[in-house]
Parts: structure tokens; sequence; C-alpha cells
């Protein structure tokens, strides 16, 4: 018997090409002064819901609940970057998270929980790892990077020697 096949998944918020270069400028500029493990501009975002290893069923399950969300587009300004000791993360995000962002994870998880997911909001902190395993020499101050939300993604993430590929799954355009 074959053993049914589990997927990686999250659900993020996926640069395109013109902010995925500001950010990945930014990231570049925050790392000047430090050491620790860059996180490749390709595979710069911020995950929204972390589901982990799925089977086709529930993938199909959060697919359909996603395409039946609604959410508004909003603006982000990624203006701060950030270091989180214990894990070693060096990321940057937003000062003020948007109350647009935070109603979308809600509903996100809403939607997602008749899947059999159990809400996980309330340790929300958007951010975007630029950079793991690292040792703070100083925080940077970063110029804004202006990150206009317009979709949702799903995405599925391949863990390999050379560390995580991510795979656009689907992406579902806000109102
Ligand atoms: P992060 O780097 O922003 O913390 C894909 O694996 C993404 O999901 C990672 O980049 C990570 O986001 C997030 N992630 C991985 N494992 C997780 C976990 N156990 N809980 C929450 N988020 C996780």
């Amino acid at each position: 018997m074959t053993t049914p096949r589990k997927r990686r998944l999250f659900f993020a918020l996926w640069p395109d090409g013109e902010v995925r270069k500001a950010l990945a400028s930014a990231a570049a500029a925050a790392r000047r002064h430090g050491s620790g493990r860059p996180v490749a501009d390709e595979n710069l975002h911020i995950t929204l819901a972390f589901l982990g290893s799925v089977d086709e069923e529930i993938k199909e399950c959060v697919r359909a609940a996603a395409s039946q969300l609604t959410a508004e587009a909003f603006a982000l300004s990624i203006d701060r970057a950030g270091w989180w000791k214990r894990t070693g993360i060096l990321w940057l995000g937003p000062s003020k998270g948007p109350a647009a962002l935070n109603r979308l994870v809600k509903t996100l998880w809403a939607a997602i929980e008749p899947c059999g997911f159990w809400p996980d909001f309330r340790d929300f902190y958007p951010h975007v790892t630029i950079a793991r395993r690292w040792r703070k020499a100083r925080l940077p101050e970063i110029g804004p990077v202006d990150w206009p939300i317009r979709a949702l993604t799903l995405l599925e993430s391949h863990t390999g020697q050379r560390g995580a590929r991510y795979t656009v799954l689907e992406r579902w355009p806000l109102s």
C-alpha cells in the first residue's frame, strides 16, 4: 500500500517582482551588520497561516475555503527591521500592522477551520524573515517598502539539503 502524498502548505503574502526587488534590497541593507543564514530573495514572504503537512483532501478543502473568502485589498508599509533573539530570526515588517491585515488572517483561519484547523492568530506577528541563525550586530533603519496587498497566496514548501523552496499553488485576488 502506498502512503498518500502529503504536502507542506502555508498561506502567505507573496510579493510580485517589483516589491520583491525592493524587499530584497532592504533585506541586503539590513543584513550588512551581523552574520547568519540569509533567506534567498525568491523566498521572501509574509506567512499568514502555516498548515503543516496535509493530504490531498485537506488541500482541496482549504483551496475551496480560500476561493469563497471575501477580504479587502490594503496597503502595507514595511518600514522596520527586527530580531528575535531566541529563534535567531532577523526580519522586516510593518511598525503598524494594518487592521485589514488582522481581519484577513482572522477571516482566513475562520474559513479553513472546518477543514480541521485550530485558529492560530493570537500570536500573529507579520514579518518577512530575511535571515536565520542571526547574530545581531545592530539593527539598521530601513527605507520603507510600499507593498500593495492585492492577493492571498497558497504555497507549498519543499525542504531539501539546500534549504527551502516554495512553489505557488494558487492565488486569489482581494477585492
Ligand atoms: P517564517 O519564516 O515567516 O517564520 C514556510 O515553511 C513558512 O511557514 C516559513 O517561512 C515560516 O515562516 C512558516 N512556518 C514554518 N513552520 C512553522 C510553524 N511550525 N508555525 C508557524 N509558522 C511556521
